[in-house]
């Protein structure tokens, strides 16, 4: 019989996550149901929503059970197919397709075939269905779009610039008219990447400079739209530089995801009312109507080579929760990824 190896969460992490809250284990794999597919997988996603389905908290998406497997997006090949299997888009699953679901963290899948997408490794690498066509893209064209409602000649910040949703938010932003796009990120590495590769205009290290300075001195005359991936004194900073009738879209506050006790929050909401600024809160979930547009548009951008992208791939499952432990502190270029 063959068996799967499978990531479950053991204990609750408290502060910043550690080895021993994981266990990796290996289990026989199921025999197939009418409608099911067995799929091999090829790339597991990591991402820095898992922080928060570690913790007991309701939200969204249930919190992961202790001692079950965890799962999340996931790219693997159809290896066996039960009777009458046909994917969320009513395609017909066969042997050796190339599928997107997300029963991840697990070397093999068994799952519902109308639980996957069938993907076209022709036209991207199929784990760019992870990154930039998949979740983190959506992620970024209906948070700046969208959620931040950008206009032409839009000065734009994001933090976290250099990662998976950030980096293709200052893209958008530049290919969509904004007149100025600023990125912060940890480290020489990855800001020199913003601007030689990846079309920012100005980018900040905030490991080197304070990043109130850095964003006082990258947009002298304040920003219109503020994509916050970050929080805390990113979200002040921002709130600061921001002009009147400014926009927040408010996409993640990684700094304080391993927070025990809940940290205090900007201290200048106040002038969140003197400069008329909106702040607005969205999940990727609720756009989920933006996504033939979001495939069409990027998916041409990519095509015609208009965006870069970047990957960082840990390789095996064994590494799968260092590589995202890594992720939350700052490991990864673009998309983090676990490679099988
Ligand atoms: P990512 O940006 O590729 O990776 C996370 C990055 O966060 C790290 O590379 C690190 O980069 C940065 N970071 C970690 N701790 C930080 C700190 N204390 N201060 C500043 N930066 C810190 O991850 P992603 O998947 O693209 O997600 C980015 C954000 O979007 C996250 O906040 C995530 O929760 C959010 N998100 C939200 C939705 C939604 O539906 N609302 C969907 C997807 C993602 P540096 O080296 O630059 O610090
Ligand atoms: C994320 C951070 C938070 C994310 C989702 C959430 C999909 C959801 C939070 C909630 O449901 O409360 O990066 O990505």
């Amino acid at each position: 019989m063959s068996t799967s190896r499978e990531w479950r969460l053991v204990r609750r992490p408290r502060g910043t996550p550690v080895d021993a809250d994981f266990a990796l284990v290996e289990v026989p794999v199921p025999a197939l149901e009418d409608g099911e597919v067995l799929v091999r997988n090829t790339f597991l996603s990591v991402d820095p929503y898992m922080r928060g389905r570690m913790n007991d908290v309701r939200s969204y998406s249930p919190p992961f059970r202790l001692h079950q497997p965890m799962d999340g997006g996931a790219i693997g090949v159809v290896e066996r197919v039960g009777r009458k299997v046909t994917d969320s888009r009513g395609r017909t699953v066969v042997t050796g397709d190339t599928v997107l679901h997300q029963l991840g963290w697990r070397t093999c899948s068994v799952l519902p075939a109308s639980a996957t997408r069938v993907v076209d490794t022709d036209f991207a690498p199929a784990q760019a269905w992870l990154g930039i066509l998949g979740m983190p893209g959506l992620t970024a064209y209906a948070g700046l779009l969208r959620v931040g409602e950008l206009r032409d000649g839009d000065r734009v910040f994001v933090s976290a610039a250099a990662g998976a949703v950030g980096s293709l938010v200052g893209q958008i932003a530049r290919l969509k008219g904004a007149s100025l796009v600023v990125g912060s990120a940890g480290g020489p590495a990855k800001t020199q990447w913003l601007l030689d590769d990846a079309g920012f205009d100005r980018a900040i290290d905030y490991t080197a400079t304070p990043i109130g300075t850095g964003l006082r001195e990258a947009a002298p005359e304040g920003i219109d739209v503020y994509f916050d991936n970050v929080g805390a004194d990113h979200l002040e900073a921002a709130v600061a530089s921001l002009r009147r009738g400014g926009r927040v879209a408010m996409c993640g506050m990684i700094a304080g995801y391993d927070d025990v006790e809940a940290s205090p929050g900007p201290r200048n909401m106040s002038m969140v009312i003197g400069k008329r600024l909106m702040l607005k809160g969205f999940l990727v979930f609720d756009h989920e109507d933006l996504r033939p547009e979001f495939e069409e548009e990027v998916g041409a951008w990519v095509r015609e080579g208009k965006v870069v992208w970047r990957e960082t791939v840990v390789e095996g499952i064994d590494q799968a929760v260092t590589g995202f432990l890594s992720l939350m502190s700052g490991g990864n270029v673009g998309k983090m990824l676990i490679r099988l």
